[in-house]
């Protein structure tokens, strides 16, 4: 309150911090296990053993995340691991989701 009595607005609004974006990959049977760990390591700049470990968790259950980013660079990675499925003749899915 100000000594008036008028209620004292605040007129500068806080930037919501930029959303960000799970990548996550999808298991299926014929993607081989290989061809998903080079793409942790290629695209998502994973290390070998951890890598590995991320393509047996989604082996396992079925989907697993490969990284949090902002929404156009997490969009980017999901686009960029179909393309390169595709190219190398493999169904593996990635998906987007709000983090
Ligand atoms: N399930 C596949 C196999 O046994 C391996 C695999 C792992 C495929 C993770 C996709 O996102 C995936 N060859």
């Amino acid at each position: 309150m100000q000594p008036d009595g008028a209620v004292k607005e605040r007129v500068t609004t806080r930037k919501e911090d930029p959303k960000h974006y799970k990548v996550l990959l999808l298991n299926d049977d014929y993607t081989t296990m290989e061809f998903v760990i080079q793409v942790l390591e290629s695209v998502f700049q994973k290390s070998p053993a951890e890598a590995y470990r991320i393509m047996m968790a989604v082996h396992v259950a079925g989907r697993g995340l490969a990284g949090i980013y902002p929404w156009e660079v997490a969009e980017t990675k999901a686009e960029t691991v179909i393309s390169l499925a595709r190219t190398a003749g493999f169904p593996l899915k990635a998906v987007t989701e709000e983090a």
